[in-house]
């Protein structure tokens, strides 16, 4: 296996010669629809780094949207997908079934919050077990409607469309949508009127009194709830919120959806997001880290809820490839041996301190938040005004960009800057990605001041 040498490298202007070309040839070949954050053309990666076909090497800020979490081109999950392959590509599970499914099935009962009996269903996507696990939720509870929240992200298929809050660009006259979808208010501390402290106070009777007016509690088969917000800008909830919905749930029957599509996997610095508050859903949906970089995802659940759905309910001929299951064994595998739980709360004690550091001294970034190896800092036009600002935002990412390094935003309105390191970057790849981050944001700032 090529081993990358973990140092930023530029040889050529960000995007490079040969990047150009090929971005070229994408307009003809590509429908418009697919867009590109940064148009680099990787060849090569490992660890925290991506090497472009101009021979520039990139700081990894992204991880492929949370994915290589163990790292690009993990050495665990390429042996094992190495031996698959050669051992064997696909039978399709509901045909004739292998050995690999049940492992990572029971790995995810394993792994997943409470101690209670758990089964799983493995699928392609993060949006595909979204869906299963809606699909579930309705079938056991014999209800229709599904409550999400506002700045939810949940995928792109016409239901978690219908789920995922943002218009543009993901649901912009791509309707109708699913049907017995509600949307309900978000414990977001930062934008509550009054501040975090009467966002802890108030939030839930918020959230719970407009369910009760416009939905109705004996309707709800299910709550879905990211336990930190990823695509709507890493909202984290006030504290005490997640485990009064968890309360909340049970007294009315409605299952509680954990969607830890980009929270789960140590990416938080625990296994799920939904431990930090010590709560167990009903239902957890995983895909991203799990796999190490190849497409696989997971439903698990209660043994009695997902056990309820009839032989045959759930499937599909991809899901749960055996090449996909050697990935995420071997990506589980390197998340046990390398404690990359810890690692993740190390990465977010590193990026704290500079992130405050910098928050001290540009008005701009008016929050800071996440956990673990998932952070964000939101940009409003500083000095007393949270009105959102995407440009600044947009222009930090462009400067990070030029320079190397590969960051994503997000966020409601385009005005947040998130961090997702893969957690085998080591500290000093980091530390220059940071470096790189603060010049990029001091000079945009010193071009635009506040
Ligand atoms: N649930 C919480 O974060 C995917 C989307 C990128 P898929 N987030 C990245 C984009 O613009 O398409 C995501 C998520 C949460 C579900 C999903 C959907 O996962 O694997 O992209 O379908």
């Amino acid at each position: 296996m090529a081993t990358v040498d973990q140092h930023r490298v530029l040889r050529t202007s960000i995007p490079g010669p040969r990047s150009i070309e090929l971005h070229a040839r994408k307009a003809a070949a590509v429908s418009a629809g697919v867009s590109t954050g940064l148009p680099v053309y990787v060849e090569r990666a490992g660890g925290g780094i991506l090497v472009d076909v101009d021979g520039n090497q990139l700081i990894d800020f992204g991880s492929g949207i949370a994915v290589t979490t163990v790292g690009n081109a993990a050495p665990r999950v390429v042996e094992r997908v190495r031996r698959q392959v050669e051992d064997f590509t696909h039978t399709c599970f509901m045909v004739t079934p292998y050995a690999e499914y049940l492992e990572l099935c029971e790995a995810l009962n394993a792994l997943t919050p409470g101690e209670h009996e758990k089964r799983s269903a493995l699928f392609n996507s993060g949006a595909e077990a979204v869906e299963n696990a809606i699909k579930v939720a309705r079938h056991h509870t014999g209800r229709q409607a599904v409550v999400a929240f506002d700045h939810a992200y949940h995928g792109r298929t016409n239901l978690t469309m219908a789920l995922t809050a943002k218009s543009m660009p993901y649901k912009h006259r791509f309707g109708p949508f699913a049907g017995e979808v509600y949307r309900a208010p978000m414990s977001y501390p930062f934008r509550w009127p009054g501040g975090p402290a009467d966002c802890a106070k108030e939030s839930f009777d918020v959230f719970a009194a407009h369910v009760h007016a416009q939905v109705g509690e004996d309707n709800v088969a299910a709550v879905i709830l990211e336990p930190i917000q990823g695509e709507g800008g890493f909202i984290v909830p006030a504290p005490g919120f997640v485990a009064q919905l968890r309360e909340w749930c049970s007294e009315h029957g409605i299952l509680l959806v954990a969607d830890e599509v980009q929270t789960g996997f140590c990416r938080t610095g625990d296994w799920f997001a939904s431990e930090h508050e010590q709560v167990v859903p009903d239902l957890v949906t995983t895909a991203k880290g799990m796999g190490g970089g190849l497409p696989i995802a997971g439903v698990t659940g209660r043994a009695d809820v997902m056990d309820s759905v009839h032989s045959g309910g759930l499937g599909g001929t991809f899901g749960g490839n055996p090449v996909a299951c050697a990935a995420a064994l071997g990506a589980i595998e390197t998340m046990r041996e390398e404690d990359l739980c810890a690692r993740a709360r190390a990465v977010e004690a590193l990026f704290l301190p500079r992130l405050q550091a910098l928050a001290a001294r540009f008005p701009q970034i008016g929050d800071i938040r996440g956990r673990g190896a998932m952070l964000a800092v939101e940009l409003v036009r500083g000095a007393g005004d949270l009105t959102p600002d995407p440009v600044l935002t947009a222009a930090v990412g462009r400067t990070c960009h030029a320079q190397g390094l590969v960051t994503l935003t997000c966020g409601t309105y385009g005005n947040v800057f998130r961090f997702l390191p893969p957690l085998a970057a080591d500290d000093d790849l980091l530390r220059e990605g940071l470096d790189v981050f603060e010049a990029a944001f001091e000079a945009v700032c010193a071009a635009t001041p506040a």
